[in-house]
């Protein structure tokens, strides 16, 4: 699916999307849907579309023919042997959850638990080399009303940008995500950037490295939030007793599904770190199941959940998700992530179909 414009990051352009969309029909004709937001290149996560298509025929969807699933944990269980490949995995855990949310008539949300039914929307812009069109852009989103912006940073583009907004906009909220382009020699820029109240600043550092980021921040006021490294559970937990961030952000797709989402969540408020939930450009399927998590009760920040005409002319889900005046999506009532699949514009975009049947 094209998006609307390019988005750029530390580590690159994307102009396209590509993803894997996963659909999975029961014996009694009941319907779930899943995404795997896998990228062509292995630059935000090692996951591509390839792998994932790999490893999906080769042993998530062998093992899920071969056994009998009553819940997504089910799933999990029979795969638990796979190291890795988390997003592969959370495409059909995802999907699992759809399905049996609508073989219970309820949504999601209501399912896992979710706790309102309205969830706060920010908006992520990619780098904008052009400091008027990044302003532009950003005047046209506050007037949208989304709740919070966070812009990319880069070496080279990040002080003079952040020093720009707050000159222009004031003291709205605001936050920057740097993708791991940085390291403690760039201790400078972080020094500088912690005079702007930025709400967080995301993933400053190398995307394996929990040390370093504890010991930034033990040197800055501003709250580190953690994306990249957050990887599962195990991570997290140490993330936490490091004192790596103050704030997480978790993708649903990015740390194995929903399931681990939660486990991710209810650590963090044991332990005070308030979370949101992020995005990888989703198509309105992913962003169905980002919008579930998000209702839950220590998800206490904006999310990167913006509506479906930020990012492509036209959405894959009807209705496709709209931002209300006051910068909130609603949060559907209809039976699992709550939107109606359209199934000529999937087959319109794709590039290939793959159908697998159970013969039992
Ligand atoms: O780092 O949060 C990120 C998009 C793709 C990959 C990584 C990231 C992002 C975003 C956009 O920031 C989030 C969204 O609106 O989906
Ligand atoms: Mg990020």
């Amino acid at each position: 699916m094209k998006l609307k414009t390019p988005f750029e990051t530390s580590f690159g352009k994307t102009i396209d999307r590509h993803c894997i969309l996963v659909k999975i029909v029961d014996e009694e004709g009941d319907v779930g849907w899943g995404e795997i937001p896998v990228d062509d290149v292995p630059y935000y996560h090692y996951e591509t579309v390839e792998t994932a298509l790999y490893v999906a025929k080769k042993f998530l969807v062998p093992k899920l023919l071969e056994i009998n699933v009553a819940e997504p944990k089910d799933f999990l269980n029979a795969t638990s042997r796979i190291r890795g490949h988390v997003m592969a995995k959370a495409g059909f855990e995802m999907t699992l959850w759809d399905l049996l949310a609508k073989k219970k008539r309820k949504p999601l949300y209501e399912l896992i638990g979710g706790a309102r039914d309205r969830i706060v929307s920010g908006v992520s812009i990619g780098i904008i080399g052009n400091m008027e069109s990044l302003l532009k852009a950003i005047s046209r989103f506050l007037n949208e009303g989304y709740r919070r912006i966070k812009i990319k940073i880069k070496p080279g583009w990040d002080v003079k940008p952040v020093e720009t907004i707050r000159k222009t906009f004031g003291d709205i909220p605001l936050q920057v995500d740097a993708n791991a382009a940085y390291t403690l020699e760039n201790f400078d820029i972080f020094k500088q950037l912690d005079e702007y109240d930025l709400l967080m600043v995301e993933q400053p550092l190398h995307y394996e490295d929990l040390a370093e980021h504890a010991e930034l921040q033990s040197k800055i006021r501003t709250p580190i939030c953690l994306d990249e490294s957050i990887k599962n559970i195990y991570d997290t937990k140490a993330a936490v007793k490091l004192g790596s961030c103050r704030i997480i952000n978790i993708k649903p797709a990015r740390v194995g599904g929903i399931s681990e989402s939660i486990a991710i969540h209810n650590y963090a408020l044991e332990h005070n770190i308030p979370v949101w939930i992020g995005g990888m450009l989703e198509t309105g399927i992913g962003r169905g199941f980002q919008v579930a998590v998000a209702t839950l009760p220590n998800v206490k920040y904006p999310n990167d959940i913006s509506a479906s005409n930020r990012y492509y002319e036209e959405d894959i889900v009807e209705p496709p998700w709209t931002l209300n005046s006051d910068g909130t999506i609603t949060v559907p009532k209809k039976p699992g992530i709550g939107v109606e699949v359209l199934e000529e514009r999937v087959e319109k975009y794709s590039r290939k179909i793959l159908e697998f049947k159970s013969h039992v």
